[in-house]
């Protein structure tokens, strides 16, 4: 069943994540511990506030969007807050992608403004020409080249007291792009009840997320998943936050695990699997967990092996903004994805939105507080995505008879990498781009740990010879052209490739192999 958030008729998200902890007495509880620095809640206030002040001076009112290419430091939540508190809406772009991917999100969005960190600054140089709604471009953790404004000229002045703006729960809030197996990238928008929701539901009743926990989030606050570990459930309660700007690997995260002692930590499978290969403890962490993709049993075993803690295993969307069907620390079932949180309902469907009996695979439907309203500028991905109070997730499902539920796989064909989207069009697209592919098709294989990660099967045009050069010369060719996570892992040089007699690739004759 949904629950009743009791939220007042103003309510702005940022009072209530930010301020609020201040006037509960903690502006002096650290909020944020980064590298060798530590922000209390009232200098993440302070500095919400002054940021808040900034956008209003550049002109930026409620309901203009302020675009976030942020590497997780203590900027990210006073820059998120700041925007929110004004009435603005933050778009939080993912680090990793290329500079055209950044070209579509600004001009999709039409963000007025740009948050930069320094450190990413070098992606914009090739589009800046073609930017056509893009009128402020702010850079902070550095310094800022002639054309951008350095983020101390932009909050120059500025004071550090702000009233939020008279939002309301349903008001938008922040935006998550979220990439399809077709078409352009589709912005979420979500409302400022959403975060909340998200709190009372799998914060509260799952994590059970508490002042004293400590919160560090592998995945970046630029993924929902990221967001939810790393902000705004460790804000909801006056908790902790440890942001790791650098890359995550098992050093890296095993040396801020050292250094910070987090008590609940966050990553992905493919991170889980890396870690197992290397050295180092998990001192003071009480639960982990594990979403984007599912989490094999092998590994679940293995960690709890080594480290004799758990790792909840859970399912969320970036249409969801969190997630609704998890395992916890008490209950777990190893290699399924939980039970559905409380506040959450979900439906097994098959093809005519029936349910189908307990055991059988259907579409997963989910209904819950915090799914998005609307693919922004996108009404037809819209109608068949939101169903009234359901959402389609398109991932396919089973349930046991304890209400346990099994992810089988996606109704469409996208990959999940490391936790992320990968579209086996997108790279299909890149590779035959490339002279000497005639045709190709990209599958998901599972490497050693039983992780997907993609495989191309390729037609070379005459000319051109199979080989260990050539597969290299493809693998880097893609690496340059996409980001760096959707390469071919694995390239099968083939004759032809299998066809139904109306010519359409059987893309399920690959699937399924062994990289
Ligand atoms: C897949 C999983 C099996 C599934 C996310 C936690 O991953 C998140 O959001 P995205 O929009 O992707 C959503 C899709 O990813 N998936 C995610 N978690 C699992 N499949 N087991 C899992 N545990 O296909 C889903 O539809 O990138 C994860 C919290 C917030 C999130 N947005």
């Amino acid at each position: 069943m949904g629950i009743e958030l009791g939220l007042p008729e103003q309510f702005n998200a940022a009072d209530y994540f930010v301020d609020r902890n201040v006037r509960e007495g903690r502006a002096d509880k650290v909020a944020v511990l980064c590298e060798d620095r530590s922000l209390t809640y009232g200098q993440v206030q302070a500095g919400m506030n002054r940021i808040g002040n900034g956008l209003k001076g550049l002109g930026i009112h409620m309901e203009d969007r302020v675009a976030l290419l942020l590497l997780d430091t203590e900027v990210y939540p006073q820059a998120f807050f700041g925007a929110i508190k004004i009435g603005a809406v933050p778009i939080c772009l993912n680090t990793l992608m290329r500079p055209k991917d950044y070209l579509y999100f600004l001009n999709d969005s039409r963000a007025r403004v740009l948050i930069i960190d320094a450190a990413l600054i070098d992606v914009f140089d090739p589009i800046r020409k073609d930017l056509r709604f893009l009128e402020h471009t702010i850079v902070v953790n550095g310094s800022a080249p002639e054309w951008a404004m350095s983020f101390d000229r932009f909050v120059e002045g500025k004071s550090s007291e702000l009233e939020p703006a008279p939002t309301g729960p349903d008001d938008s809030c922040f935006w998550l792009y979220s990439s399809g197996s077709t078409g352009a990238p589709k912005g979420a928008v979500h409302l400022q009840h959403d975060m909340v929701y998200c709190v009372e539901t799998y914060g509260k009743q799952v994590l059970g997320v508490r002042e004293d926990d400590i919160c560090f989030s592998a995945a970046k606050l630029f993924f929902a998943y990221g967001l939810g570990n790393g902000l705004y459930f460790p804000f909801s309660v006056g908790a902790t936050a440890v942001y790791m700007p650098v890359r995550p690997t098992p050093a890296s995260v095993y040396e801020t695990i050292r250094r910070h002692r987090p008590t609940l930590f966050f990553g992905v499978p493919t991170l889980y699997a890396a870690m197992l290969q290397a050295e180092g403890s998990l001192d003071g962490v009480r639960l982990c967990v594990s979403a984007g993709e599912a989490l094999p049993a092998d590994i679940l075993r293995r960690w709890f092996e080594r480290h004799h803690v758990q790792i909840a295993d859970g399912i969320g969307s970036t249409e969801i903004a969190h997630i609704f069907i998890s395992n916890s620390a008490d209950s777990i079932k190893p290699g399924s994805s939980g039970k559905v949180v409380p506040g959450y309902e979900a439906k097994i469907v098959d093809e005519n939105f029936q349910e189908v009996p307990v055991g059988e695979i259907g579409t997963l439907l989910i209904k819950g507080d915090s799914i998005c309203s609307c693919y922004w500028n996108k009404h037809e991905k819209t109608k068949s995505t939101f169903l009234g109070e359901w959402i389609n997730t398109d991932d396919k499902y089973y349930r046991d008879e304890e209400g346990f539920y099994y992810y089988v796989g996606r109704s469409n064909d996208m990959l999940k990498v490391g936790g992320i989207w990968v579209s086996p069009v997108e790279v299909e697209s890149c590779l035959i781009a490339h002279p000497a592919v005639f045709e190709c098709a990209v599958v998901a294989a599972t490497d050693k740990e039983n992780l997907v990660k993609p495989k191309a099967f390729i037609v070379l045009k005459p000319g051109y010879s199979p080989g260990l050069q050539m597969e290299e010369e493809l693998k880097n060719y893609v690496k340059t052209q996409l980001a760096h996570y959707k390469f071919p892992r694995w390239i099968v040089f083939v004759d032809e490739l299998p066809k139904t007699a109306t010519g359409k690739l059987k893309r399920f004759e690959l699937r399924g192999s062994k990289g």
